[in-house]
This record gives C-alpha cells, structure tokens and sequence, in this order.
C-alpha cells in the first residue's frame, strides 16, 4: 500500500499499513482487522488527538503504575505492531516486564510476537504460559507465573471486556488504553485512557518520568484526586461536542 508522505490522514493510514502487514506475517489475527476498524471510527470522532480527559486518566494511571509493586504491560497482535518499539521504552521507564497474552491464542502467534520484541532488543513472557486464571474460559486465562500471576497491576490496551473484569477479580488493578469510552473494558478498568495506544503509550512513558521524582503520597493523591466513571463521561461529552 503506498502511504501519502504529507497526506492529513497518512497516521491513520500508517497504522491500517501496519495492521495489514501484521496480519500477512501471522501476528495480527484477522479479527485485528476489525477492532483497527472500531478503533479508527472512535478516533475519528475523537479528533484524533490526546483529548483533555484522556491527559488526566494518563496522569492518573502513570501514578497507579508506579505505585505498584509489580506492574506488567500485556501485549497482543495488534498492540505489537502499532506501538511494540513504544511499549519496550514504557517497559523500561518503569523497570517492568512485557507479557504476551492472545484472545486467539497459537504458539505460532506468541513465538513471531517474541520474535518482534527481541528485534527491539528485550525478551517477553507469556510464550506457552503455565498458569490459569480464575473466571475466563478463553484461552486468554492462561498466563505466565512470572508476569500477571504474580501482578498487582497490569496495563492492558485493545481488550475485550472479559478480560479486564477477570483480571479485577483476580486481584490486579488495571489500566486500560481504549479508544471507545463505552466498551465494557473502559468501564471496567480502574484507570482508563480513552486514546489511541499508539498517542497515549509515549505520553504514558513521558508522565513515567516526570512522576518518577514524586514521592509515594504525592503518587497517592493524584489517584484520589481521578474517577474512572467522570472521566469516561468527559470523554463521551468530548465526542458529542466533536459532532
Ligand atoms: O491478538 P489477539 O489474538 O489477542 O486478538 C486481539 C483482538 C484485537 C482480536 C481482540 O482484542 C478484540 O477483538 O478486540 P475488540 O473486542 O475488537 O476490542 C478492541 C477495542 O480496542 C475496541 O473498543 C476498539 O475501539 C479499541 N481499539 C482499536 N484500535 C485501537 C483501540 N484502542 C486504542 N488504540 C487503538 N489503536
């Protein structure tokens, strides 16, 4: 596909480009297909820009993580390919592991999604994964003993809504990346950024180490200071304004 060079639309353009070589190598499933779609309309609607709430659910959730004694950003198909290189520098700002995790899960998937993360020079968990988790019959229950096992919080971005409630009832708070602000994964989550993973994974990382210099009850207060429901609402608000 030939992307325009200057071409207003060419981001969105880049990463259908990206989804579409993605699904030719195996690692986007072809669903991944359809949810680059839903995310498209959303952004769309959104302006395709970092909206005011979505800045302060980032904010918000770069506290929680650091907060957290053991955070793990969880991967698929698609969040490999549109933001992978992204994810590897937010892993580093907070010294945290990357897990794949795959609705359509094949061993195949999880050792080419490997594969990707090595090319950026760092290894992942959750190839051929040990451990079951409580409440999901999908195959995305399965998870590694050294990553979301033993998590108490765990980044999540292009989910079903499943997921995110089992998670929570395991147990581990969750920050979600989800660009439609009534999927049951953003009203699941406890911090969700309603953003494109590929705009709020790098702002993500920036907030990461501005916060990094605030002590533990500073981290503490921007969390009380955030609601999840308000800000969803801010952002269906910021959608019907769009419109
Ligand atoms: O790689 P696998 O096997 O784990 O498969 C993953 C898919 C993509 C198939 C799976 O997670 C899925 O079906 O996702 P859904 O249910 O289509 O949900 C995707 C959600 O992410 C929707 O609410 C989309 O609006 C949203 N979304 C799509 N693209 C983006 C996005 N959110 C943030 N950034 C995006 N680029």
């Amino acid at each position: 596909m030939k992307i325009p060079k200057k071409h207003p639309r060419s981001k969105s353009l880049i990463e259908r480009h990206k989804i579409e070589e993605g699904m030719k190598k195996g690692i986007v499933t072809p669903t991944g297909m359809i949810a680059q779609g839903r995310g498209e309309a959303f952004d769309y609607l959104l302006g395709e820009r970092t909206i005011a709430p979505a800045q302060k659910a980032i904010k918000a959730a770069a506290a929680l993580l650091l907060l957290a004694k053991f955070p793990v950003i969880s991967v698929n198909g698609n969040t490999t390919v549109l933001c992978g290189n992204e994810t590897v520098a937010l892993a580093k700002s907070l010294g945290c592991e990357i897990e794949v995790n795959l609705f359509y899960r094949s061993q195949k998937r999880e050792k080419l999604i490997e594969k990707e993360f090595q090319r950026s020079g760092v290894g992942i968990l959750g190839v051929n994964p040990k451990k079951k988790l409580k409440g999901i019959s999908s195959k995305r229950a399965m998870v590694d003993a050294k990553g979301i096992w033993k998590s108490d919080c765990v980044l999540v971005m292009l989910e079903d809504g499943d997921r995110t409630e089992v998670l929570r009832k395991n147990g581990k708070k969750v920050v979600a990346i989800d660009l439609n602000p009534l999927s049951r994964t953003a009203k699941k989550g406890n911090i969700t950024i309603i953003d494109n993973c590929t705009r709020a994974v790098p702002l993500l990382t920036k907030e990461i180490r501005k916060l990094k210099k605030k002590n533990d009850s500073e981290l503490r207060r921007i969390i009380k200071g955030f609601n999840n429901n308000k800000n969803l609402r801010q952002c269906v608000n910021c959608i019907k304004k769009g419109v």
